[in-house]
């Protein structure tokens, strides 16, 4: 799939899909949607049957917070969970079946920096202690692809009441395993791996940020970023971190993995702005995974109400990109 050939981690999350290769995909994802071909050929690989046998299966479905209302269909889970960007399983997006490779238990998650309960969460510990809802988001990569998902989770704030910020905060630095034995791509080394990202204390504190746990009704498959990654529908994919086991609260902005290898494609904010285009490609629309669609894409990917009042005294940064 490598086959333009220039600098190994410019490929191919900052370049926007071919449309030959897509409608190729499409006919790739059509077969597996089709039932009982996808489903003999990819096992259980949908997280179908791997959901059963995690420990937090019991805790699915949640009930559903009617207040994140979306304005298209559901994409459908065997479209979602085929089509993943998550390289460190792969430049490409379909990694969900290495993705299996990754152990999910016994997982914990480090809370430390400038707060006052600094702690090490068992996963299972976080989980029981957190009010879990549903809610459905729309989620646009940078790459201008979209989809809509119901993610199940919990308000990062909630997060950010436990860890009890001081009053130095400013940022939170989220950060993925490194784990090379099971994630081929972390022995790409000219990848500043562990994945990193961040956002304001009041980016974190907004109602639309989202610690997700499960998707469609049950524990997040492991493509997915499982067993906890964040949602924040407002900002391209890239900042919605997968598999996380490190939120450090930091005076200092983060610099997240993409900022670190390609700083003038991909920035801090990454606010979806359809009218400032990617230095390669156009954000004024969008494909909608599994339908085809193409959709203009939204400011703020559809969320300026929630969202738009962050960035009122910050009109000197660079909001979009
Ligand atoms: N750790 C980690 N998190 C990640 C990524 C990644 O490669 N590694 N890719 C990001 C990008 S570019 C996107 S578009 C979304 C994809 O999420 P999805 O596979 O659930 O659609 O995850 C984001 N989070
Ligand atoms: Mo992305």
């Amino acid at each position: 799939m490598n086959v333009i050939r220039r600098k190994p981690w410019a490929l191919p999350e900052s370049e926007a899909t071919p449309e030959d290769m897509f409608w190729n995909r499409r006919k790739f994802m059509t077969g597996i949607a089709g039932g009982a071909i996808g489903l003999t050929a990819f096992g259980g690989l949908r997280g179908t049957a791997n959901a059963s046998d995690d420990p937090s299966a019991g805790l699915y479905p949640v009930p559903r917070n009617d207040s994140f209302k979306l304005d298209r269909e559901l994409t459908e889970e065997a479209v979602a969970s085929t089509y993943n960007n998550f390289y460190e399983f792969g430049t490409h997006k379909q990694i969900a079946r290495a993705a299996q490779a990754l152990p999910i238990r016994p997982w914990t998650v480090v809370i430390d920096g400038l707060v006052d309960n600094p702690q090490t969460l068992d996963i299972d510990a976080l989980l029981a202690k957190m009010p879990l809802e549903e809610r459905l988001y729309r989620f646009r990569c940078v790459e201008a692809w979209s989809m809509a998902v119901p993610w199940s989770g919990f308000a990062l704030s909630e997060l950010v009441k436990l860890a009890s910020p001081q009053s130095d905060a400013k940022y939170l630095r989220f950060e993925t395993f490194n784990n090379p034995d099971v994630a081929p791509g972390q022995k790409q080394s000219w990848y500043p791996w562990p994945y990193v990202e961040g956002m304001t204390l009041a980016e974190a504190t907004n109602e639309l940020a989202f610690m997700v746990t499960g998707v469609y009704g049950k524990p997040l498959a492991k493509q997915f970023g499982a067993p906890l990654r964040l949602a924040l529908p407002w900002k391209y994919g890239f900042k919605s971190i997968k598999s996380v086991v490190r939120i450090s609260f930091t005076k200092e902005r983060p610099v997240g993995l993409w900022e670190a290898i390609q700083a003038k494609e991909y920035g801090f904010w990454a606010n979806v702005n359809p009218g400032v285009p990617h230095p390669r490609w156009s954000q004024a629309s969008e494909r909608v995974l599994g339908t085809g669609e193409h959709r203009d894409t939204l400011m703020f990917n559809g969320y300026a109400e929630q969202v738009a009042g962050l960035y009122k005294d910050l009109q000197g940064e660079k909001l979009y990109m």
